[in-house]
């Protein structure tokens, strides 16, 4: 069996609210027709929109040439947007290679910048095995980040796929957690399967796997902690939980997704790399997109980690996550 993985991905009417809610007369109203995929990237992006083409724009009056004058005020600007001084260097310098001295007016050189982003977004990926199952997807990242969130939206998107969805609570230090993580399962259609506070994260882990293997389900998504109150080395935990899901199917976790919040721009650069050294990430999740003018922090984590951005988050709603792709980002940029 293959996921199509969200090709949905485009500019469409659908959406999920309105595809769960088949309305009973007593049903809660049908929401508000969906504002499309597209649409929403581009409003959740609107900030970081605002700061780039504004300041870009203020560079140009008409035409102006293309020197080490304009570059280092760009560079400037790109590195507001959080794009990173190492990604902004690299990208100033493909730009005075290719243009310096060129009489170019704002809109040619947005354009040009344009397609020099889409260059360094473009990563190679080799996506997931997704021939097991259950698929089995652990989620991970510091506290606040947007882990529980992310699964939520993410088994949404499974569950309106035609999936059997199933969400181990394997962040067991805050009571919170597993009552969050059960409203999101409810409000999803996932199955959950969760112990006490204070249980052995790995202990729910290896039960999710065995609950999802007799039950017939498609994806099993897990969910951890992000802090520990204990002495508990954090890595050391994700560690076990993983050896214990690798206990019940051996080629299990098939995806470690990391997830990173924008708003914290280059820290999650550092987060992401110290993630990967110890427990290997397999694709990064980016939430907080929307309301941040920051969204300059993808094409420095796509640039800068190797690793594969596979989803965004742009809002707090169900439907706020969305398959990564590099050209509508772009478009949605400027
Ligand atoms: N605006 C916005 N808020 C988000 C997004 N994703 C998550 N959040 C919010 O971020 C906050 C933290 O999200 P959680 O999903 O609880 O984060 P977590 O990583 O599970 O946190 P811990 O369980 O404490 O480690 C919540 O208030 C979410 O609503 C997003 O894409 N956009
Ligand atoms: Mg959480």
């Amino acid at each position: 069996m293959a996921f199509s993985w969200f090709k949905d991905n485009k500019d469409t009417k659908e959406s999920l609210s309105s595809e769960q809610d088949k309305s009973g007369p007593l049903s809660p109203p049908a929401p508000l027709p969906s504002r499309g995929m597209f649409q929403r990237l581009k409003e959740g992006l609107s900030r970081t929109r605002q700061v780039l083409t504004t300041d870009i724009d203020k560079l140009f009056v008409g035409k102006r040439r293309i020197d080490d004058e304009l570059l280092e005020e760009l560079e400037e600007i790109l590195i507001t947007s959080d794009i990173g001084v190492k990604t902004a260097t690299d990208l100033i310098q493909r730009i005075s290679v290719k243009f310096s001295s060129a009489q170019m007016d704002s809109d040619g050189f947005k354009k040009a910048l344009k397609q020099e982003i889409l260059e360094l977004l473009n990563v190679t990926v080799t996506d997931p095995d997704t021939t097991s199952r259950p698929h089995v997807i652990m989620v991970i990242g510091v506290n606040g980040v947007g882990k529980t969130t992310t699964i939520g939206k993410l088994a949404a998107r499974f569950v309106h796929d035609g999936k059997k969805v199933l969400i181990a609570a394997a962040d067991t230090f805050r009571a919170a957690a597993v009552e969050q993580l059960t409203i999101w399962a409810e409000r999803s259609g996932a199955e959950i399967v969760r112990h006490k506070s204070n249980a052995d994260p790995a202990a729910v882990a290896f039960d999710g796997i065995e609950a999802a293997m007799a039950r017939d389900i498609d994806v099993v998504i897990v969910d951890t902690a992000g802090r520990l109150h204990t002495r508990v080395n954090l890595m050391e935990e994700l560690k076990k939980i993983r050896r214990s899901i690798s206990k019940k199917i051996p080629s299990a976790p098939h995806e470690t997704i990391l997830v990173l919040d924008a708003t914290t721009g280059q820290n999650a650069i550092s987060q992401a790399r110290l993630f990967h050294e110890s427990i290997g990430v397999t694709a990064l999740a980016l939430t907080k997109l929307d309301g941040t003018a920051k969204g300059g922090i993808v094409v420095s984590v796509c640039h800068e980690l190797n690793l594969p951005l596979k989803y965004i988050g742009i809002g707090e709603n169900i439907e706020d996550l969305q398959l990564f792709n590099s050209e509508e980002f772009v478009t949605a940029l400027f």
